[in-house]
């Protein structure tokens, strides 16, 4: 393995367009701070580089549903959210933010410097604009229906739904979400990253190099360079964010995407004068921490365009996660299913660890994963206080019983003490190699595993009983748990920072080195240790309980929400809807199409003809079940290409308030080809 001489971290740059959640912490910032912690307690060179994402549609749309400006909706969050890092103990060198001035230079810099190589295709195309805005419409600016799932609020860059990525041209019935207009297409000037050109490259930089990231990083990187690259806009007709720094660009600036990894670098600069080493020497460490809907974004465009530019350093891996539910549900701002970091502090006073001990132990590392108030209330009482807690509580009040707080000497040792004094050692490598290759929750148990193994010992030897017998025999074990103490504070601080603050001072030591977990002498005979506290609290039912009941309640919220009947459209003309030629036909025939969940692949009669029509209807029917139904169908749609299959026509459905599809059918058989009128 390549020895490193310094580690340049970066975390996802949060968009300023909310508040931070539970999920964040869990997916990109409690990891990145436990690494940054431990390669700082190693004596690593080690810079820790976040700030806020200040550009993009995710901004302006905030700011236009709230009638506000962008830069009041930035300047919000991004205090709220550098607040709530801090108040974590999310420990960044800088937390900084790309509306800064040396941002705008950076950005700028850089997309000249590609300018100037030709690494970028300029392109016309055409594209939506809203005639009644007098805008172009970028990304989220459009929705319409995916081409995919039938989702009818998909974005122009992504349906939700169903997860696929779009461009706007995918979209059927597009429409402006600023005038909620029908745009019209117009020419546009872009400039893309050939992204195609460095397919190969990638590949061996990622499929033969980093064989060793993980699987998840891996296999979505593979997909993307199996299916293609092909050359992506790197500047948008937007009048927010950095302006493209290049004659006749008046109106256009860089694609968030584009402006916002640079941040990283942006950050670095404001950080230090020093920063080109950490960005530009082979020497060091470059690492990612995000989350899967990142992947793409850092494992291929930014790569392309550090490679592009030429004097830059290329990341050494990207620990990506997948996501964190909430109770089951997905965690989703606009439906307030969240736990907000600012509302759990003003709930959970002064429980920061053990929000960040419940995420990092239940961690999203390999697949989606669900939180829990009643998982977090059981790994509080259970683990934190029942295990760690306890056994430093015990240790402590009874070196402060037994010896007035002075930690005795270790007598002659056992075999028993012999192999628990090598086990402290023991952990904290295991501690330490997990930590290195990113296995959080699996260097977290380990580190938990040591506190248990203090307490067995404990209640193995028995002080307590052998002190009315065996002095000297009490001295050898108190002194050992003394020591396991010791390195749990070591072992520990990059999960628990605040709990291991006070616990180092109850033993009344500085912060050790990493290296110094597992000695078996960090206290030195005669050291005088302090009073203990309690390290952790019980949480009672009620707690959780009032926590509940508060989802409970937004979801009662949210359905009620939904349950409002959609307001009726605007009026069409009896000639426009006897345009529409619906029939009553028969399914002859329902498949799953492969390798999709929700679309069904339908052989009908429609009385006209025998086609073919794939609908986004499998999550409700089993194919068997919908065979031999009447049905309507729009007889005349444009045929689609879905998945490869030419669909012709929509079958008609009734959306219920849960979302629940049912079929629009006669209410008796008629003959196939039956108009509806
Ligand atoms: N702001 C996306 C996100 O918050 C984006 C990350 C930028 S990292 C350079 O998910
Ligand atoms: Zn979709």
């Amino acid at each position: 393995m390549k020895k490193y001489r310094r580690y340049l971290v970066t975390s996802a740059l949060p968009y300023a367009n909310g508040p931070i959640h539970i999920g964040h912490l869990a997916g990109v910032y409690v990891p990145s701070d436990i690494y940054t912690r431990y390669l700082r307690m190693k004596g690593a060179d080690v810079i820790s580089i976040c700030g806020s994402d200040e550009h993009g549609v995710p901004i302006t749309l905030k700011a236009r549903n709230e009638g506000i400006t962008p830069q009041q909706v930035v300047d919000r969050y991004h205090s709220l959210n550098k607040k709530a890092f801090e108040d974590f103990g999310i420990a960044f060198d800088i937390y900084s933010r790309t509306s800064n001035k040396i941002h705008y230079e950076t950005a700028s810099d850089f997309f000249l410097t590609l300018y100037k190589k030709g690494a970028f295709n300029e392109k016309t195309s055409e594209q939506y604009f809203d005639e009644e805005a007098g805008c172009f419409l970028a990304d989220r600016y459009i929705t319409g229906t995916c081409p995919h799932c039938a989702n009818e609020s998909a974005y122009g860059d992504q349906c939700e739904k169903c997860g696929t990525s779009l461009s706007p041209n995918e979209l059927i019935n597009p429409h402006s979400t600023i005038s909620g207009s029908k745009p019209v297409l117009r020419e546009t000037l872009h400039w893309y990253l050939p992204l195609d050109k460095y397919e190969e490259w990638l590949r061996k930089w990622i499929l033969e190099d980093h064989t060793e990231w993980k699987t998840n990083v891996y296999g979505q990187c593979k997909s993307w360079l199996d299916q293609g690259l092909q050359p992506r806009a790197v500047s948008r007709d937007l009048d927010w964010g950095v302006p493209v720094p290049v004659e006749g660009a008046n109106g256009k600036v860089l694609y968030v995407w584009f402006d916002a990894p640079i941040g990283y670098i942006s950050a670095t600069k404001e950080l230090t004068q020093d920063w080109e080493k950490y960005w530009k020497d082979e020497d060091t460490k470059m690492v990612h921490f995000i989350g899967k809907d990142n992947i793409v974004f850092h494992c291929i465009i930014f790569p392309v365009m550090l490679k592009a530019e030429g004097s830059f350093i290329l990341p050494e891996n990207v620990p990506a996660n997948e996501f964190l539910n909430l109770e089951n549900d997905k965690i989703s701002t606009s439906r307030n299913w969240a736990v907000w970091l600012h509302e759990y502090l003003r709930d959970f006073p002064g429980k920061q660890d053990v929000l960040r001990y419940t995420l990092c132990a239940n961690a999203p590392e390999t697949k989606d994963n669900d939180f829990t108030w009643k998982d977090f209330q059981s790994r509080n009482n259970n683990e934190l206080v029942a295990i760690l807690g306890n056994f430093v509580n015990r240790t402590l009040v009874l070196t402060n019983s037994y010896y007035d707080g002075k930690v005795p000497e270790r007598g002659p040792t056992d075999e028993n003490d012999n192999s628990v004094l090598e086990a402290i050692f023991n952990y904290k490598e295991s501690v330490e190699n997990n930590l290195e290759n990113f296995k959080f929750r699996e260097a977290l148990k380990e580190a938990m595993n040591l506190a248990r193994l203090g307490n067995k010992y404990l209640a193995d030897a028995e002080p307590w009983k052998v002190i009315k017998t065996d002095q000297g025999r009490v001295n050898t074990i108190m002194n050992i748990a003394l020591q396991i103490t010791a390195s749990l504070t070591v072992v520990f601080e990059p999960f628990l920072p605040f709990s291991m603050t006070k616990l180092r001072s109850w033993i009344n030591i500085e912060q050790s080195g990493w290296n110094d977990a597992g000695k078996h002498d960090l206290l030195q005979p005669g050291h005088i240790i302090n009073k203990p506290g309690l390290l952790f609290e019980k949480i009672e039912d009620e707690a959780i309980a009032k926590q509940i009941d508060r989802l409970l309640a937004t979801k009662k919220a949210n359905e009620s929400g939904s349950s409002k009947i959609i307001p009726a459209r605007d009026p069409v003309s009896f000639d426009d809807f006897s345009r529409i030629d619906i029939r009553i036909a028969t399914v002859l025939e329902a498949e799953k199409v492969p390798k999709t969940d929700k679309l069904l692949r339908l052989k009908i009669d429609t009385g006209i003809d025998i086609r073919t029509i794939v609908s986004g209807i499998a999550e409700y029917f089993e194919p068997q079940d919908i065979v031999g139904k009447q049905i309507s169908v729009v007889a005349n749609l444009e045929p689609r290409n879905i998945k490869g299959i030419e669909s012709k026509g929509m079958i008609l459905m009734a959306e219920d308030k849960d979302g629940k599809l049912v079929l629009v059918a006669p209410d008796q058989r008629v003959s196939n080809g039956s108009i509806v009128k």
